[in-house]
């Protein structure tokens, strides 16, 4: 096992590595920007390096000066953890050439399903499903004319460098097909520099359900179940559970073979993700791999009870997995809502500010892996998510209700944040029937945040409430201390100032 790791990430996946490190005896490090200098990451870590200025061009995404503060601290190796330059190739190489270990897949492995058409091409031959439609890039409209007629309408044009939708369009009939495939291709190579685009069948309302799969150096590899990410906002998923209501131990079967296929095809090495899917017609088809831990990764350890970050550590240090399966069923259900500091009330604009008090829940199935404290500055810098919010339960109405109460327990004062918002799918209905698709969100979002977002009045009740809390926890601390001052251990300004804002919240 390694002697120290760097953590090439920063929030709440820096500190997750932090702990899954703590855990094996293994010293971290962490890398924070000028903006994170007091980040519980960085405070958390055995070590913290600055490495720049706050945009990530000039520090998390800067290979050069990680692989130096790995070597300047004597790292054996580095995790990427996700996003920033988890899922680059020539990232994974660099850090290989410097001597280290590079925590996730060969670059190989990268290379071999990061585009998605060399994804599909690379599915074909390993028996994977995919939606029918073309491996190759489109030479021009007439192509495109002939291969959508033999597939049928509705077809879907896709960038083949791009992902997360962008470059996406539906096309219905032949007479729109010629301006949808032009307009595909000005916005993949305004967003991706590359203006290929290839064409599939549009499966209608189907599930988002990725497999988790996990492999060792030494050829073995296995499949941890599904996660359910339909709920997902401009192919940004919001909420995730494990196990899926869609998905039958037959099913789990069948699409967990699969995933090991596709995996074992691409040389995969370390925790992956393969995406698929799910029509309602139960058929499955394979949409793309990510090569990197994922944010909704602890549905799957609640399910699993397995640590997958202490698992990839070990992995990249050479260990071999059991040759027994390390998941058959999943036991209970586990939901994921990502706290973001996005105001769903109006529009999830990114909100900023400085969170002035935080309390996250607890009790019995309540995680919280959270990057943010009091004090923390919330800019524009990075993404939104404050840190994600995790129940684990018996069964999925006890979880959905685990769920709510832990959101109500949740108080962050000094950012718009998107709890309002969970809270109001966890009281849907549809969502509570498991009734849900990638079309779901889209269809409910205007209920779901209707009512804007939490009036100011509310937010200095929330502070209020917050501080009356914590100064009555002080005052029984103070007085099971025997320290002076009135009955309950505060002082007199205390229960004066206690006794104006228990009065003020009654006035509501
Ligand atoms: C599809 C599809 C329907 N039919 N492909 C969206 C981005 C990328 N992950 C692939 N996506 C889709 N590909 C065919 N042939 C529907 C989507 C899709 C989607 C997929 C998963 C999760 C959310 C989605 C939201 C909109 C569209």
């Amino acid at each position: 096992m390694f002697n120290k790791v760097l953590i090439a990430n920063r929030g709440e996946i820096a500190l997750r590595i932090v702990r899954a490190c703590r855990e094996l005896g293994v010293a971290s490090v962490a890398v924070y920007s000028d903006a994170d200098a007091s980040a519980p990451h960085a405070r958390e870590a055995d070590e913290a390096v600055n490495i720049g200025p706050a945009p990530s061009r000039e520090s998390y995404l800067r290979a050069d000066k990680l692989i130096e503060a790995a070597k300047r601290t004597g790292a054996q190796a580095i995790h990427p953890g996700y996003g920033f330059l988890s899922e680059r190739e020539h990232f994974a190489r660099a850090v290989v050439e410097a001597g280290l270990v590079f925590i996730g897949p060969p670059a190989s492995a990268i290379a071999a399903v990061g585009s998605k058409t060399a994804a599909r091409a690379l599915a074909a031959t390993a028996n994977v499903p995919v939606v029918p439609g073309t491996t190759e890039p489109l030479r021009d409209a007439s192509e495109a004319e002939s291969v959508a007629k033999s597939l049928g309408y509705p077809v879907l044009l896709k960038a083949s460098a791009g992902g997360g939708g962008k470059g996406m369009r539906i096309v219905h009939s032949a007479a729109e097909l010629a301006s949808a495939l032009a307009s595909a291709k000005r916005e993949a190579m305004t967003s991706f520099g590359d203006d290929a685009v290839y064409v599939e069948k549009y499966i209608a309302g189907p599930r988002h359900v990725e497999i988790q799969v996990l492999g060792d150096m030494h050829g073995t590899m296995h499949s941890l179940g599904e996660r359910e990410c339909s709920i997902q906002r401009r192919h940004q998923k919001m909420i995730e559970e494990a196990p899926s209501v869609a998905v039958t131990p037959e099913l789990r079967k069948k699409m967990g073979d699969t995933a090991v296929r596709m995996a074992k095809a691409a040389g995969y090495v370390n925790a992956g993700t393969c995406e698929f899917l799910l029509a309602a017609d139960g058929n499955f088809y394979f949409l793309e791999m990510n090569t990197r831990l994922q944010v909704e990764h602890p549905v799957t350890e609640l399910v699993s009870g397995l640590d997958l970050v202490q698992w990839q550590l070990r992995i990249a240090a050479g260990e071999r997995l059991p040759t027994a399966p390390m998941m058959t069923e999943p036991r209970g259900w586990a939901i994921e809502c990502r706290i973001t500091s996005e105001d769903a009330g109006n529009d999830f604009l990114p909100s900023t500010g400085t969170i002035s008090f935080l309390r996250v829940p607890g009790g019995p199935g309540v995680r919280w892996d959270g990057g943010v404290g009091a004090g923390s500055e919330i800019g524009l810098h990075y993404d939104p998510l404050l840190g994600k919010l995790i129940v684990w339960a018996g069964t999925r109405d006890e979880a959905i209700a685990r769920m709510r109460r832990a959101l109500l327990e949740l108080t962050i004062v000094g950012v718009e944040t998107s709890r309002d918002f969970h809270l109001r799918v966890m009281d849907d209905v549809e969502f509570q029937r498991g009734a849900i698709d990638i079309q779901w969100l889209e269809r409910r979002l205007p209920s779901l945040t209707a009512g804007g977002s939490t009036p100011d009045g509310e937010i200095a009740v929330a502070i209020a409430a917050a501080l009356l809390a914590e100064s009555e926890r002080a005052g029984r601390l103070a007085a099971s201390n025997g320290a002076g001052g009135t009955a309950n251990g505060a002082s007199s300004h205390d229960a004066w100032r206690d006794a104006g804002i228990r009065d003020g919240l009654r006035r509501r």
